[in-house]
C-alpha cells in the first residue's frame, strides 16, 4: 500500500514531468530515487518538462481550470523569456528584453499519496514576482526574482488525478507606478530576467515533517560551534511542523565525512505539537577536519531524520557542514581558522549568453571551474542570492564568499527612506537569504545592500537619497537571524566629491565595508590610477581605523575585438567605445599593486569575472553587455587581464603572450607584453632572441620590437625548475615602403577607413585626446554629441586636442607625402588660433588659421605635404597660438 511513489515512476507516470530523471543535487535526487522502505518520507518531483508559455497574455484568464493554452509553446524549466547582450553594435532579433507578464502552466498527472499528506509547490526563483494557481485557486504570491519559496496548496490539489498549475511571472522593469514599485531592487545595471529561471517541483510531506515553509530554508540549520583540534561541537536547531494533533517523534542527526563515513549522531525525542516547533541537538565531532578554503576545503554533510511511533523514518533533510572559524580585523585583515589569508577575487553575476538566468548544473559548474582557474580564493554574488547549487559549489571549491541582499541603488525613487511595503519586502528577501544559505560554510558576510547612495548619481532621483534607515534595519534582521557572520554593504560615494557631500553617513551600517571604486576607468584615466586607489583606501581606511574594509568593485572595460598600441594614449570611453582589451589589462596591472601590498584591504573583488548583459549599455564591442569581464559573455574567451590575475594568484608557474588578439599590426613595430610568475622572461622573434627581462609585477614589457612585413612568430619563454613554460602568437607586420603609415589621432583603438588600417594614437607627447561623443550611462559623460563636418568621420570620433603636441614616429628612410586631418574645434566666439608645423625642424605649416582655412570651426582640413627623411624617423611639432588645435589623424604614404 506504501508503494505509491516507486510505482509512479515506474509506469513513467511522473516521468511525464520529469519525476523521476537525475536531479540538479544529490538532496533531491535521493528523494525521488527513495529505495521501497524510504516510501514514507518526503517525495520530490521535478517539474521540469511538458509547460506551456506565452508572454504577454491576457491579465486575467489563463489561471482558470479550462483555459485553453494549446497554442501556446512548449517550454522546460528553468525558463527565461529573455535573451539580452550581443557582440555587436546593433540588436539582433536573438535579442529580447520584454518586460513584463509571462504566463505558464503545466498539467500534472499527479502521484497518488497517503491520507493527511501535504502537497507544496517549490520554485528555486522566479522573476520578479510570481503568482501561482492550482487547479484555478490562488494559492500564493512571491516577490522577488532570487529565492526559494513554497506554497503549501495540499487544499487545491488532487493526488492521483489531473491538475493544472498556473504560474503568472510580472519583471516589468520597477517605476514609480509599476507592479515592481516596492520590491528590491529598483535600480542597478544588470537586467532582471522573467520566468521561471530556477528549478520548479512538487513536494509531498506527511503531515508531521522538517518544516518546508520556514522562509524556502531547509529547516535544519546547523554550525560549529566550538572548534579545537581534538573535536568540535555543532549546533543543530532543526524547524518542524505538524499539521496533526500533537504527537512524540524522534529526531536523528547525524554527520558524515567526505568519504562518506558516520562521524558524529545524536538521538533525540521531540514533542511535536501542532504548527510550528524547533528542537535544537548537539553533536560532537572528534578530531574535525577543517574546511579550510582553496587549501584543503574538506566538507560534512549533516542530515537530520524525523522517526514516526513505528519507527519509520518519515523526513529527512541533508545539508552541507563546514567545521571552520573565520575572523576580520580592521588592520591586519582576514583570518581563516587563524591564518591569515589575503582574499582576492571576482564578482559574479548569472547570466550566459544564449541562456540568461535560467542555468544548467553545467554552466555553473563552467564558471566555478573558470574562476578557479583564475586563482581567486573568494566570490562576490552580485547583486543578489544565488543558485543553492552554486553556494554548493563555493563550498566545494573552499571559496570565500560574499553573499548579497539585492538592496541596489536606491530605497525609493523619490528622496524619502522607502514605503512600507519595500522595506516588507526587503525584509523578507533578506531572511530568505540567510535561512537558504545558512549551512554554507563558504559564505562569511552578509551583504545588505550595494550603492543604496547611487540613485542620484545615475539620475533616477533627484533628491538625496536616504539609504541609511533602511541599510540599519537590515543590520539589525541580519544579525538577529545570524549573529555569527558580519554584515557587509557597497559603497558608492564616501568620500567621492559632489555625491560624497550630499550623502548619508553610511559607513556605520554596517560591521565591514566595500568600496566600489573605478579610478582609471570612470575617473583618473591615466597611470596614476593605481596610486590613486592606495590613496583612496588609505584615507577611508584612515576615517574607520575600527572597521575592516575591503573593496567591493574595481575594474575597467575590455573588448576583445578592439586593439590598441599604445593604451595611454588614446580616450578611453567608460560608458561607450572604445574600450581595447589592452586598457582594460593596463588598468588591473596599475590597481593591483596598491591592492596587493595593503593588509588592511582584507578582500578585493573584480568588477567583474564574465561580461554580462546590461540593457542600459552600449560600449565597447557590444550592445547590452557591460564589458568589464575578465572572461567574455560565452566564457570562451579569456581576455589579457584575466591571465594577468592569474600570474599574480596561481603558484603554478605560467606565461602567457598578451595581446595575441591584435594580429593584423599598424605599425612596424610593437610593444611586446606578457605575463608570468616566474619573475624573468624571453622574447624570440622570428628565431631571433630579443632578450630576457625581468618581470615586475608579472608583468614583462619590450618596447618597441621591430617587425618585419609579413608574419612574425612571436615566442615567450620562461623557466621553472625543470619546466620550460612558453606561448607564441603570430603577427602581421605592415610594409611602410609599400602600406604607409597611418595615425588615428585621439583614438585608443585601431580603426579601418576606405579598407585602409589606422593604428590607434601612439609615439605622441603632450596634448590631450578627445572625445566626439564621450557615451554615456544614467548621467555618467553625458553629454550631446559634436557634430564634425568630415569627408572621413570614422577618424574624426576622436581627436588630439592641444596648444603643442609632438610625435617621434619610426618612419623609414625615404620620401614620403604626409597629410594632416585637422579642425578647429574651439567655440565660435573665441579668436582663431595660428598653427605652426614643423617636420624634423622645418616649419611646414606657419600661423595657419585652420578654421579660416577650412570654412568655418568644427570642420575637417586636409593638409598634405612633403617630407624626406634621412635617417629613420619623423618629428612633428604642433604648435597652436590662440588657442587649441584638433588633429584628428595623420597619414604618411610613400611618394
Ligand atoms: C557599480 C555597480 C555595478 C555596475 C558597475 C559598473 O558600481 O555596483 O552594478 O555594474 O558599477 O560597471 O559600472
Amino acid at each position: 500500500m506504501n508503494r505509491w511513489i516507486l510505482t509512479a515512476c515506474l509506469t513513467g507516470l511522473a516521468l511525464a514531468t520529469g519525476g523521476c530523471a537525475p536531479t540538479t543535487n544529490g538532496a533531491v535526487a535521493s528523494a525521488s530515487e527513495a529505495a521501497p522502505a524510504d516510501v514514507w518520507q518526503r517525495q520530490r518531483i521535478m517539474l521540469r518538462d511538458g509547460w506551456q508559455f506565452r508572454f504577454g497574455a491576457p491579465a486575467e484568464g489563463p489561471e482558470a481550470l479550462a483555459y485553453d493554452a494549446s497554442s501556446w509553446a512548449a517550454v522546460s524549466v528553468p525558463h527565461t523569456w529573455n535573451r539580452i547582450g550581443e557582440y555587436s553594435l546593433t540588436r539582433s532579433e536573438a535579442t529580447n528584453n520584454d518586460q513584463g507578464v509571462g504566463w505558464y502552466r503545466l498539467q500534472l498527472d499527479a502521484p497518488e499519496a497517503p491520507a493527511l499528506w501535504r502537497q507544496y509547490l517549490d520554485f528555486a526563483a522566479v522573476g520578479n514576482i510570481a503568482d501561482v494557481w492550482v487547479n484555478g485557486h490562488h494559492v500564493g504570491q512571491h516577490r522577488g526574482a532570487f529565492s526559494r519559496f513554497r506554497f503549501d496548496v495540499t487544499e487545491h490539489w488532487l493526488p492521483g488525478e489531473s491538475n493544472i498549475i498556473a504560474v503568472r511571472a510580472d519583471n516589468s522593469r520597477p517605476a514609480p507606478d509599476s507592479s515592481t514599485a516596492d520590491v528590491i531592487p529598483l535600480a542597478g545595471d544588470f537586467f532582471v530576467n522573467g520566468g521561471i529561471y530556477r528549478e520548479a517541483s512538487l513536494l509531498q510531506l506527511p503531515p508531521a515533517s522538517i518544516d518546508p515553509l520556514d522562509m524556502g530554508g531547509p529547516g535544519l540549520y546547523a554550525r560549529a560551534s566550538e572548534i579545537g583540534e581534538d573535536a568540535a561541537s555543532v549546533e543543530a536547531r532543526v524547524v518542524l511542523r505538524n499539521f496533526g494533533s500533537g504527537r512524540q517523534l524522534s529526531l536523528s542527526t547525524s554527520v558524515t565525512d567526505g568519504e562518506g563515513h558516520l562521524v558524529a549522531q545524536a538521538e533525540q525525542a521531540v514533542d511535536l505539537p501542532q504548527g510550528r516547533s524547533e528542537a535544537v541537538g548537539q553533536l560532537t565531532i572528534a578530531n574535525p577536519q577543517l574546511w579550510n578554503g582553496r587549501a584543503d576545503p574538506a566538507l560534512y554533510t549533516i542530515s537530520t531524520s524525523l522517526t514516526d511511533e513505528d519507527g519509520r523514518v518519515i523526513d529527512t533533510v541533508t545539508q552541507p557542514l563546514g567545521i571552520r572559524s573565520f575572523r576580520y580585523d580592521a588592520d591586519a585583515g582576514f583570518f581563516l581558522n587563524g591564518e591569515y589569508v589575503k582574499l582576492h577575487g571576482v564578482s559574479r553575476h548569472q547570466d550566459w549568453q544564449g541562456s540568461g538566468w535560467a542555468l544548467s548544473p553545467e554552466q555553473h559548474r563552467r564558471d566555478m571551474e573558470i574562476i578557479a582557474e583564475l586563482g581567486a580564493n573568494t566570490v562576490r554574488h552580485a547583486h543578489y542570492q544565488h543558485d543553492d547549487f552554486w553556494s554548493d559549489l563555493a563550498d566545494e571549491y573552499g571559496m570565500i564568499v560574499w553573499a548579497e541582499l539585492a538592496y541596489v541603488g536606491m530605497p525609493s525613487f523619490g528622496g524619502d527612506p522607502g514605503s512600507t511595503e519595500l522595506w516588507a519586502n526587503a525584509e523578507q528577501q533578506l531572511r530568505e537569504l540567510i535561512r537558504q544559505n545558512y549551512n554554507h560554510p563558504s559564505i562569511t558576510m552578509w551583504s545588505i545592500g550595494n550603492e543604496v547612495d547611487s540613485g542620484m548619481a545615475f539620475g533616477v532621483t533627484q533628491e538625496n537619497p536616504q539609504p541609511l534607515p533602511l541599510l540599519q534595519r537590515l543590520r539589525e534582521i541580519a544579525n538577529e537571524e545570524d549573529p555569527h557572520r558580519p554584515t557587509i554593504f557597497a559603497d558608492f560615494s564616501e568620500q567621492q566629491g559632489e555625491f560624497g557631500e550630499r550623502r548619508q553617513a553610511l559607513e556605520q551600517a554596517t560591521q565591514l565595508i566595500g568600496y566600489n571604486r573605478y579610478p582609471g576607468w570612470y575617473y583618473l584615466q591615466n597611470p596614476m590610477a593605481g596610486r590613486a586607489l592606495g590613496g583612496i583606501m588609505d584615507r577611508l581606511h584612515a576615517t574607520h581605523p575600527e572597521t575592516p574594509v575591503s573593496i567591493s568593485e574595481y575594474g575597467a572595460g575590455g573588448a576583445t575585438t578592439q586593439h590598441s598600441d599604445d593604451p595611454v594614449s588614446g580616450f578611453v570611453s567608460s560608458a561607450g567605445r572604445p574600450q581595447p582589451e589592452e586598457y582594460q589589462a593596463l588598468v588591473h596591472e596599475l590597481l593591483w599593486p596598491a591592492i596587493e601590498s595593503r593588509d588592511y584591504i582584507f578582500a578585493s573583488w573584480v568588477w567583474n569575472m564574465y561580461d554580462f548583459p546590461s540593457d542600459l549599455r552600449n560600449e565597447g564591442d557590444s550592445v547590452d553587455i557591460n564589458t568589464k569581464g575578465l572572461v567574455t559573455f560565452d566564457r570562451e574567451t579569456r581576455k589579457d587581464a584575466f591571465y594577468f590575475y592569474q600570474a599574480a594568484w596561481t603558484d603554478a608557474p605560467m606565461i602567457h603572450l598578451a595581446g595575441q588578439r591584435y594580429v593584423e599590426r599598424s605599425y612596424p613595430q610593437m610593444d611586446v607584453k606578457a605575463y608570468t610568475n616566474t619573475g624573468s622572461a624571453s622574447l624570440f622573434v622570428n628565431g631571433h632572441e630579443i632578450g630576457e627581462v625581468a618581470c615586475p609585477n608579472y608583468t614583462c614589457t619590450w618596447a618597441g620590437v621591430q617587425l618585419v612585413p609579413g608574419e612574425n612568430r612571436v615566442v615567450v619563454t620562461a623557466t621553472a625548475g625543470d619546466a620550460e613554460l612558453t606561448d607564441s602568437a603570430t603577427f602581421d607586420g605592415i610594409d611602410p615602403l609599400v602600406d604607409g603609415m597611418h595615425i588615428d589621432a585621439g583614438s585608443l583603438a585601431v580603426s579601418q577607413l576606405d579598407g585602409r588600417r589606422y593604428g590607434s594614437d601612439t609615439f605622441v607627447s603632450g596634448g590631450t585626446p578627445v572625445p566626439r561623443f564621450a557615451g554615456s550611462i544614467g548621467s555618467r559623460n553625458a553629454g550631446p554629441p559634436r557634430e564634425i563636418a568630415s569627408s572621413a568621420p570614422a577618424l574624426f570620433e576622436h581627436w588630439r586636442e592641444g596648444e603643442q603636441f609632438a610625435y617621434r614616429i619610426p618612419v623609414p628612410a625615404g620620401e614620403w607625402d604626409v597629410t594632416f586631418r585637422l579642425f578647429d574645434p574651439a567655440d565660435e566666439d573665441q579668436p582663431e588660433q595660428a598653427l605652426t608645423l614643423r617636420a624634423n625642424g622645418v616649419e611646414v605649416i606657419a600661423g595657419l588659421g585652420v578654421a579660416e582655412a577650412a570654412g568655418g570651426r568644427n570642420r575637417e582640413l586636409v593638409r598634405p605635404f612633403p617630407v624626406t627623411v634621412a635617417d629613420e624617423g619623423l618629428a612633428l611639432e604642433f604648435d597652436s597660438a590662440n588657442g587649441v588645435v584638433g588633429l584628428a589623424a595623420i597619414e604618411i604614404t610613400p611618394r
